[in-house]
């Protein structure tokens, strides 16, 4: 063969060989797909997608399936708050946020724990009398440090203090700020350290998504706190948003304003309410701020997770919160996938 068509065949070969023996690449691509979660997605930007669950919801089969599948972190709803883990003085009761972390464990998840100190859901014994200083610090420390000790290792944060602020940035007026004062944020931070040196402590509140008064007060006390040296790590938004009060455009510059400081953000409780009934057009809006959240989140290096408050429309809060709002979640009462989880999959692909 002259030497010109013997190369040609040897390229020929080389081209065919390359064509039809498959690359470690191609295998994979071959291999029938396993369909991937929201977790699995958020994980290739090394972030978490949660849902709060709650224990009466367990019961529920397919509900359960979905939520052992789709999401790579829990928080109970209500199990671990106060109200629930000490019922009476003293006498504490966590079956309620072992159940919750029992199942996420089973399901490789991580657990958020929610709340340790919070002016609701408080138990009859500590609302229903006054208290001196002296006596609820050590009530509150005792209280923190119980529950942070039984969930050392098993929760990853904690919402240490839940919603201390007015929307105007003025310390919330409970019981602990009339009797402690505002320093009892930074008293909680610190017991909670010491009972856990290595879980991540979060300040939690509703309406800071965007820059304003609110958030504002957050930026100023973690600021300080971050000074002081007070073991703060990182603040959850909860994101109760609502299509009627418009999108918190400033999200994302909010979030890095706090990675500015050093500390993690995650969006803690996030829902997207509207009045009912839903139709194309809300859903489509719901979807796209779905979408847009979960991109501010991806834009910002210390923004860790996105939690959402339930799944499934058949669990939400809403209805029973805000009469005629609902369908706030991205599986409807059905527990079937709307506009908004195939938005929140695009945002996360
Ligand atoms: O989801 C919780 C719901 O089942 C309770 O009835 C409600 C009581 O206030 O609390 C809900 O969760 C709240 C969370 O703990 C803190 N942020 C606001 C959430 C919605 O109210």
């Amino acid at each position: 063969m002259p030497k010109n068509r013997l190369r040609l065949v040897g390229a020929l070969t080389a081209a065919l060989v390359a064509v039809t023996a498959p690359s470690a690449q191609g295998l994979a691509e071959h291999r029938p797909h396993k369909p991937q979660t929201l977790a699995d997605l958020a994980q290739r930007h090394g972030r978490y997608f949660g849902s709060a669950t709650d224990n009466p919801e367990l019961v529920d089969e397919p509900y359960k399936k979905i939520l052992g599948k789709e999401f790579d972190q829990i928080t109970p709803g209500n199990g671990m708050k106060w109200y629930a883990t000490e019922p009476e003085q003293g006498v504490f009761d966590f079956s309620q946020g072992d159940e919750i972390v029992d199942l996420a464990r089973a399901h490789h998840q991580k657990v958020r724990g929610h709340t340790l100190v919070w002016h609701s859901q408080l138990p009859d014994w500590l609302t229903s009398r006054e208290w001196t200083a002296p006596e609820l610090r050590k009530v509150l420390k005792k209280h923190i440090q119980t529950e942070v000790r039984h969930y050392r290792g098993k929760v990853f944060a904690w919402d240490v203090v839940n919603e201390a602020f007015n929307e105007d940035g003025t310390y919330r007026e409970t019981v602990f700020y009339n009797t402690l004062g505002p320093g009892y944020i930074a008293d909680a931070l610190r017991w909670a350290h010491e009972a856990d040196p290595r879980v991540k402590l979060y300040l939690n509140d509703y309406n800071i998504e965007s820059v304003g008064p609110k958030s504002d007060a957050y930026y100023k006390l973690a600021k300080q706190l971050r000074a002081q040296g007070v073991p703060l790590h990182g603040i959850g938004l909860q994101a109760h948003l609502a299509l009627q009060y418009g999108y918190p455009t400033t999200l994302e510059d909010n979030l890095r304003r706090f990675d500015r400081l050093g500390l993690d953000t995650a969006l803690t409780e996030v829902d997207i309410r509207m009045y009912v009934p839903a139709d194309e057009e809300k859903l489509a809006t719901q979807a796209q701020w779905y979408a847009d959240l979960t991109k501010a989140c991806l834009a910002v290096r210390r923004c860790v997770g996105i939690t959402i408050w339930d799944y499934t429309d058949k669990y939400s809060w809403i209805p029973a919160f805000f009469d005629g709002e609902g369908a706030a979640l991205p599986w409807d009462e059905e527990l079937r996938p709307k506009p908004a989880y195939y938005a929140i999959r695009k945002a996360l692909s």
